[in-house]
């Protein structure tokens, strides 16, 4: 059994992508690292303190621990790199670009590296926007993504490298918060709603964005990482889509499980953001390449948040 390592294990995806892999593979087998002290969601097992922009610190944890396979995680959201363009450069490229010589250097069997819907701007057809659609992001989070693929597709071109990607639309999920990132409202209106509180909304009504439950996000990067490798036919990121709704539609189908969620709008700078991005994406190609398909439609993601949180209904968290 091959050793995974986890890097940003303690992030919205990292939390729960660890703890399934800890389910699958069993807690030994697989090493979370954050910045942070380890979170409970993650579950029992191995976890360092890990600095992906330090190239000597991931060597050292790979050596220490004998890892073969590596899901880097680690990277600023779209919201936050607009904040820190600087850092979010710095941790997006010089993060991803450590690993992926490292697995070079060690000839380690695979790398996962999530990109995501930022790669493509104003200029992409915005429903069902292709795979190969043009790509000219306008935020520095869309930019290190973009590169990103670039560098995933070189690293497996020039060298072999067995780098696998995913360009997440907005990942909803209650285990986990998100943070920094443009797709967030859609996590933070749950929490409120169960509370009985109004939301105040950081993007427009009309806002249409693709987003994903956590569940079905998870299951794609497993899906695509145990998928044989000459099924494996893009070599940047592939698209995946399983849901798109505007704060309106969202807001409705917690009104039919709470009736009384008030909601209100004031956009601000991640509007311009939500703007440049698509509405919905066309992901044909993971479908008949690795069978993708998601399970989860705005209304079932719905009431399973609501099932879970804690407030609603009076279900504990677990
Ligand atoms: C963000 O909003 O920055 C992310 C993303 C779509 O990549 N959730």
């Amino acid at each position: 059994m091959s050793k995974i390592l986890v890097t940003g294990a303690c992030g919205q995806l990292g939390s729960e992508l660890t703890a399934e892999l800890r389910n699958i593979h069993g807690s030994e087998y697989v090493v979370a690292t954050d910045i942070t002290d380890p979170n409970p969601q993650i579950g029992e097992g191995p976890y360092e303190h890990l600095d992906v922009m330090n190239r000597d610190q991931i060597e050292k944890v790979i050596e220490q621990h004998e890892i073969r396979v590596v899901y880097h995680l680690a990277a600023l959201l779209s919201a936050n790199a607009e904040k820190k363009i600087g850092l979010a450069w710095k941790l997006n490229m010089d993060g991803l670009l450590n690993v992926l010589s490292i697995a070079r250097d060690k000839s380690l069997e695979k790398i996962f590296w999530p990109s995501s819907i930022a790669v493509f701007g104003p200029d992409a057809q915005k429903n069902y926007t292709p795979q190969n659609s043009p790509c000219n992001p306008t935020t520095v989070y869309g930019i290190s993504k973009l590169a990103g693929e670039q560098w995933c597709a070189y690293f497996h071109r020039s060298f072999g490298v067995d780098v696998r990607s995913l360009r997440y639309p907005g990942l909803i999920g209650y285990k986990s918060l998100p943070g920094g990132g443009t797709t967030d409202y859609a996590v933070e209106i749950y929490h409120k709603a169960v509370k009985g509180e109004p939301f105040e909304c950081f993007l427009d009504k009309a806002s249409i964005l693709p987003m994903m439950y956590m569940s079905d996000a998870v299951k794609a990067t497993i899906d695509l990482m145990n998928a044989s490798e000459k099924n494996i036919s893009i070599r940047t990121s592939y698209n995946i889509a399983a849901i798109s709704f505007s704060p309106e539609e969202i807001s409705d189908a917690i009104r039919k499980n709470i009736p009384g969620f008030e909601i209100t709008y004031t956009p601000d700078h991640r509007q311009k953001i939500a703007d440049s991005w698509p509405n919905s994406i066309d992901d044909s190609t993971a479908r008949s390449d690795w069978n993708w398909k998601p399970e989860h439609d705005l209304h079932s993601m719905t009431e399973d948040i609501l099932k879970h949180l804690p407030g609603f209904w009076g279900v504990e968290t677990p």
